[in-house]
């Protein structure tokens, strides 16, 4: 008998905007609450815990793009896993590559929803690929069909939907904490409202705005371009912020804050150096000899290297 989107009795989902109400969308159309949710990213598949899984589970996944920087280590590795804890992987419900999965498992025969390609155009997210999946079945009605949206819309950056106002604010004043995802995918696939725990997350957010407030308020001009702004003492949502001053005109943002250092296990204060440009910011801090850490459109300095990281991106900006 071919299985239903009823007999899924475990969601490990990315824990993107996306991520959480395609999922939340999923435990609707399941319609049950003892089904098993976690998540977890790409990259760190490997740390999931199948032995935790309901026995014999019916898994989908969602959002889950095969990790292209070590497939054998990680998806692959993560499929195989499954099936030896017994097992079942039976929807990918995730728009990154459909090629890719098709390298990880072969074929889709088992799979009752199938990733898709979202190069293709068809499919931006995984509220795309679940809701389209589900024409045909009328199984999801308009509060589903509305997560779904909200998701899709949620992966292009827009947070202005009802569901993805919500989920963003939640998630985003305490990013690390995956079990406000569990949380809000469970409550929204019953609720259109937030209750007073998520309306207290929400609130959290606001205050973080705040802060961006302030810090926006103070940041320096360095001409070419170059913005400074200090985030010590304040809680940030990094990427808002930054988006916020790139609109604003910024080429490169040089931020000064804590960060936490695995090397040194601790926090300690660094400054680094953003841009929204195709810009190998962390090439041209390197080559005047300076240490740097991150990747191309973000580099992080010790705050005594500044100065000469500063006199590098001027050269880099003005070329
Ligand atoms: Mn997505």
């Amino acid at each position: 008998m071919t299985p239903s989107i009823k007999d899924i009795t475990q969601i490990v989902s990315v824990g993107s905007v996306d991520g959480v109400l395609t999922s939340s969308a999923l435990l609707r159309l399941i319609g049950r609450d003892d089904v098993g949710l976690c998540f977890t990213q790409a990259f760190a598949v490997d740390k999931v815990d199948c032995s935790k899984f309901p026995a014999g589970a019916k898994v989908a996944l969602v959002d889950l793009a095969v990790n292209n920087r070590d497939q054998a280590m990680t998806t692959a590795g993560f499929i195989a896993r499954i099936k030896e804890a017994g097992h079942q992987v039976v929807a990918v419900i995730d728009e990154h590559s459909r090629e890719d999965w098709e390298t990880i498992l072969g074929d889709f025969g088992e799979l009752m929803i199938q990733p898709q390609s979202q190069s293709e155009g068809k499919y931006k997210s995984s509220g795309a690929v679940l809701q389209s999946s589900m024409v045909g079945y009328v199984m999801l009605d308009g509060h589903g069909q509305e997560l779904c949206q909200a998701a899709d819309a949620g992966d292009r950056m827009d947070f202005s939907s009802h569901f993805g106002g919500m989920v963003n604010q939640a998630v985003k004043s305490d990013i690390g904490n995956d079990a406000r995802r569990v949380y809000l995918a469970r409550h929204f696939a019953g609720s259109t409202e937030a209750d007073s725990v998520i309306l207290g997350w929400m609130a959290e957010y606001d205050l973080i705005l705040a802060d961006h407030d302030i810090i926006v308020a103070a940041a320096q001009d360095l001409g070419n371009g170059i913005i400074r702004v200090n985030t010590v003492g304040r809680k940030v949502d990094v990427t808002t912020l930054m988006n916020r001053l790139y609109k604003a005109g910024a080429r490169v943002v040089i931020s000064e804050g804590d960060m936490f250092v695995p090397a040194l296990k601790k926090k300690i204060l660094m400054v680094a150096f953003g841009t929204s440009e195709k810009l190998d910011i962390l090439a041209a801090i390197k080559a005047t000899g300076v240490q740097a850490s991150g990747f191309a459109q973000k580099a992080n300095v010790d705050l005594q290297d500044e100065a000469a990281a500063l006199v590098a991106i001027r050269a880099l900006l003005n070329s």
